[in-house]
């Protein structure tokens, strides 16, 4: 075990050793004036780097992002009642994107809890309707409860935990502590802090398939003889495919299939390969490829990734995931089959059957890069404003190949996401389960801190700047290498376009009044410019690249362009032929073969005679659907991470290989 550092109290002592043997480097934070003062210290004693930040929110979406980098733990500490109710935003982005986050919050003692009601929330609920697990650490078995804490965020399904800081003792404890010590009744995660199996959480490879040896064997077949079966077969690769990255592409380069990636996904095949065939999000921009498939083949597509919208395709789908949903109510993909079988057994089938399709060579470029046509048709710009899809395009072009970027949520994210080129996973990083706002410039803090080789771009909105503001302020402190791109509208743009004329509150609900973002950030000491040509943003780029410290480019972007971007990625434009692919509906029929179904149940597709089919759909969608429709929240799900996060196999330390003056080590 590694020191935790000397005199520390036995809880702070036991988590940080807990978290410093899990190999976390760094925590970050927002002290009260209480116990986690302790953590803190004894953090610093064990040679974890502590990172101050503005917001309890922001240190969390730190950790996770950390987390989702390195693989490793991320840790926050917060104080209690203000400070942890403080982080549950960023708690819930790490739930939602399944990323090993310890919290560590102070409490009102349990030996005070009749007496003190100042600041006394009821932590443990709290921390329930967000996190995986809340575990009080101090109390009782304290070394072991810290362990529990780390275990339980890393193992699947992955997710944040909540340790509570509470130093009561046996003497002065007259509470049964026993019941309260690991609260994991969250769900359906029901094994409690005894049980849980040891394996890494970060480790995809690990999965809950094959129980059912001949259930395994049955859906092996079906997906087998569904893509023999098959003549235009769609891939949507998710975030539990990126652990699998290096067979997906021996299996689906050079052969042909498009292959769709969610927002995290992006990178598994490089964009490229002739397959990556751009995003699958739920909206409409996919529907090209998808309308046309008779399969639609889904590798670690987590639900949280998908907006809410209908899913009115008529192709079957198989779903492969490491850790399917448990659920009662309807599911995101109508009628489609979860397959028991893990991740690299559906990628050899896909490996051994996909030689023989109908797609036309290059089908997924095609499609992505009239995608990106749409969109640039779509983006208008006042002159000495700049359009949506300028700002991507340029920064693309002068931003040194390997950045990486971290995208917010709000109307820029529709140009960001599918006109960014990712060559690599995790170079593209959003807030997907809780497309949160105040996400880009927490998240380049870490990204930076983990890398400090790479160029780092955020891409934010005004609005979700102006929530996270103060931590430019944190990366002039640490010497951070980030340019910060603020898609500067003066306004709420992704609200403003789903906002009738009337009824709904009209500029006052949307509208802020004009902000220089490059004169708050040269107040912090940041270096700053405000840009309104390509010109003036590709220069301003190239000299935040060659700056050790943060940069803040203030573009003045033209918004009237969102509404036309917004239809084309999830409304009704979205929904055209494209030159090129095959038009939608039904292909023509591979010769026939052997019809057995090998599974009693139902085959994955129904398959009428030719003559009883529609005739080929026209350019009219299957089904109607109302424009730009309104987005509601990620729909609220009362389970624990049902799905580990799955990981990328890396080296369990991606640390800065030079350091800065400036710049705090994590190492
Ligand atoms: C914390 C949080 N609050 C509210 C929302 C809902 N929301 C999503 S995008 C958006 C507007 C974002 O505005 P801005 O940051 O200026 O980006 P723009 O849409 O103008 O590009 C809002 C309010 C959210 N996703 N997260
Ligand atoms: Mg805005």
């Amino acid at each position: 075990m590694i020191d935790s550092g000397q005199g520390a109290p036995a809880g702070a002592a036991a988590i940080v050793a807990a978290l410093a043997d899990a190999g976390t480097k760094v925590m970050f934070g927002l002290p009260g004036g209480g116990p986690n003062l302790d953590v803190v210290g004894a953090a610093t004693a064990a040679g974890l780097a502590f990172v101050l930040t503005h917001t309890e929110t922001a240190a969390v979406i730190m950790a996770a992002t950390y987390a989702d980098l390195t693989g490793l733990p991320g840790a926050a500490v917060v104080t209690r009642g203000p400070g942890l109710a403080s982080a549950v935003n960023g708690i819930a982005h790490a739930a939602l994107d399944r990323l090993p986050v310890v919290v560590i919050a102070d409490t009102v003692r349990s030996a005070d809890a009749n007496r003190i009601s100042h600041q006394r929330l009821d932590q443990a609920a709290l921390g329930r309707a967000v996190a995986k697990t809340v575990v009080t650490v101090g109390r009782h078995q304290t070394a072991k409860a810290a362990a529990d804490a780390v275990r339980l965020a890393l193992t699947p399904p992955v997710g944040p935990v909540i340790a509570l800081m509470d130093d009561t003792d046996d003497s002065d404890d007259s509470h049964d502590h026993d019941s309260h010590d690991v609260d994991d009744s969250h769900g359906s995660h029901d094994h409690d802090s005894h049980d849980v199996d040891d394996s890494h959480g970060t480790d995809d490879t690990d999965d809950s398939h094959g129980s059912n040896v001949g259930q395994s064997q049955q859906d092996e077949a079906v997906l087998a003889q569904a893509l023999r079966a098959s003549r235009r077969p769609v891939i949507m690769l998710g975030t539990g495919a990126i652990a699998h990255k290096a067979a997906i592409r021996v299996a689906l380069t050079g052969h042909g299939i498009p292959a769709l990636h969610t927002y995290r996904a992006r990178g598994i095949l490089p964009d490229s390969a002739a397959e990556a065939a751009g995003l699958v999000t739920g909206g409409t921009m996919e529907w090209p490829l998808l309308a046309a498939a008779d399969l639609i083949i889904g590798l670690g597509v987590d639900e949280a990734e998908m907006i809410p919208a209908a899913w009115d395709y008529a192709a079957p789908v198989l779903l492969v995931t490491a850790h399917p949903p448990a659920r009662s109510g309807p599911a995101y993909f109508p009628g489609a089959t979860t397959l028991d079988i893990p991740l690299p057994a559906a990628i050899s089938a896909l490996a051994e059957n996909n030689r023989e399709h109908g797609w036309p060579p290059d089908a997924g470029r095609t499609a992505r890069r009239h995608a990106a046509l749409r969109l640039k048709e779509a983006a208008t710009a006042r002159p000495g404003f700049l359009s949506p899809v300028q700002v991507v395009k340029t920064a693309r072009q002068h931003a040194p190949p390997d950045t990486v970027v971290t995208v917010d949520a709000g109307a820029h994210m529709l140009a960001v996401m599918p006109l960014w080129e990712a060559a690599e996973p995790r170079r593209l990083l959003i807030s997907s389960g809780l497309a949160t706002m105040g996400f880009a410039l927490p998240a380049a803090v870490a990204a930076a801190l983990c890398d400090d080789e790479r160029l780092v771009v955020a891409f934010t909105g005004d609005g979700g700047l102006g929530m996270t503001l103060a931590e430019i302020e944190t990366a002039v402190r640490l010497g951070l290498r980030i340019a910060v791109v603020v898609f500067n509208d003066g306004t709420l743009s992704l609200i403003k376009i789903k906002q009738r004329p009337a009824g709904h509150g009209g500029a006052e609900a949307v509208d802020f009044g004009p902000v220089s973002y490059a004169r708050a950030a040269e107040a912090m000491g940041a270096a700053a410019k405000a840009v309104g040509t390509e010109t003036e943003l590709a220069a301003a780029l190239r000299k935040a690249d060659g700056r050790d410290g943060p940069t803040v480019i203030d573009v003045r972007v033209d918004p009237a362009g969102y509404p036309a971007i917004m239809d084309a990625s999830r409304g009704q434009a979205g929904r055209q032929p494209v030159p090129g692919l095959p038009r939608p509906g039904p292909p023509e029929r591979k010769p026939p073969r052997e019809r057995k179904d090998p599974r009693e149940r139902k085959p994955p597709r129904e398959r009428k005679p030719p003559r009883e089919r529609k005739p080929p759909r026209e350019r009219k969608p299957p089904r109607e659907r109302k424009p730009p429709r309104e987005r509601k929240p990620p729909r609220e799900r009362n389970d624990p991470r049902e799905r580990k996060d799955p990981r990328e196999q890396r080296q369990p330390q991606r640390q800065p290989q030079r350091q800065k003056q400036k710049q705090r080590s994590i190492q």
